[in-house]
């Protein structure tokens, strides 16, 4: 049974339940497009449910049966990017991508329905997807006057292939769950009435594993395309693991007894 946490939050749920945290964007009007203050609520969240000791994996999904996400909302999307109340336009998706993409903790989504432009881009940038029956994907950047070049291209390629990533950004169709499963961009797909039971059942088998092992094969994998973003998440976890040892600790302690460190006793491994 999950834990209603959305009392802080407008356009998005948020729940909780042992070890999984779950962030439901809940615009189904709009296919649950998102505006800047459905995207300013899901890092929030995010946020929430990394520091959330107790959280050791993430569910994003989309209110209803008809969509993950359909992207911007076009209707506040101004001459410079997406209107909030007062005004101010944004592109603060960029900064949600990112922060699933360095969040230590799997992020895992659950896509049914449309996962389609800018909500495209949200799954492609999750850990895992899990898919129903009933999904559909693709870009429409071409086709509305927006592109997303950054992860939204590089990151596809990276996932599907360089003439598939050209392909869904050039042509702008639509890919049954069973074609983005096939060309991997869609971990599993699963009958719509399972989607929820089959997701939570990977996050169960997740949360039976190594935190540290997941944390750090998740920065490796990004380390190699995300440059040196990529590597100082991987570089930080190097450093977690040398706080924990005894040769880290004597130069904190030295440092805070104002005696010179004595590392004499630590091996010089080959
Ligand atoms: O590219 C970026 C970015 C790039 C760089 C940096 C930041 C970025 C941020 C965002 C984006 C983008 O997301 S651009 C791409 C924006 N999204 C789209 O082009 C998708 C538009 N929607 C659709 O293609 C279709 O609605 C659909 C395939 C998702 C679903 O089709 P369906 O089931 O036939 O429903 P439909 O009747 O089209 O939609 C239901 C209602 O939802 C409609 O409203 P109604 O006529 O009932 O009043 C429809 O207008 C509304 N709706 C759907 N999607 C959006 C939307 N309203 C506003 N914005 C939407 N994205």
């Amino acid at each position: 049974a999950w834990q209603d946490c959305s009392a802080d939050f407008n356009d998005i749920y948020f729940h909780r339940t042992d070890g999984i945290a779950k962030i439901t964007i809940n615009r189904p009007e709009v296919r649950n497009a998102f505006r800047p203050q459905t995207v300013q609520e899901m890092i929030q969240a995010l946020h929430l449910a990394r520091y959330d000791e107790s959280v050791g994996v993430i569910l994003l999904t989309g209110q209803g049966d008809l969509a993950f996400c359909s992207g911007g909302d076009q209707r506040v999307r101004g001459d410079a990017g997406y209107a909030d109340d007062s005004g101010v336009f944004h592109l603060n998706v960029l900064d949600l991508q990112r922060m699933i993409r360095s969040c230590p903790k799997p992020v895992i989504a659950m896509v049914a329905g449309f996962a389609i432009g800018g909500g495209h881009v949200l799954h492609l940038v999750c850990d895992l997807t899990i898919a129903a029956d009933n999904a559909r994907f693709g870009q429409t950047g071409p086709k509305v006057g927006s592109f997303d070049g950054g992860f939204g291209a590089s990151y596809m390629a990276s996932v599907v292939g360089q003439k598939k990533a050209r392909e869904i950004w050039l042509l702008c169709r639509q890919y049954d769950a069973q074609e983005a499963a096939t060309m991997g961009l869609v971990n599993k797909v699963v009958p719509l009435v399972e989607l929820e039971r089959e997701s939570v059942s990977w996050c169960r088998q997740i949360l039976q594993h190594s935190p540290m092992a997941l944390r750090t094969l998740k920065s490796a994998f990004n380390a190699g395309i995300d440059g040196q973003a990529g590597i100082q998440e991987l570089a930080g976890n190097a450093t977690m693991l040398f706080y924990m040892t005894e040769e880290g600790q004597e130069g904190r302690d030295a440092y805070l007894q104002k005696r010179d460190p004595d590392f004499s006793k630590f091996k010089r491994r080959p």
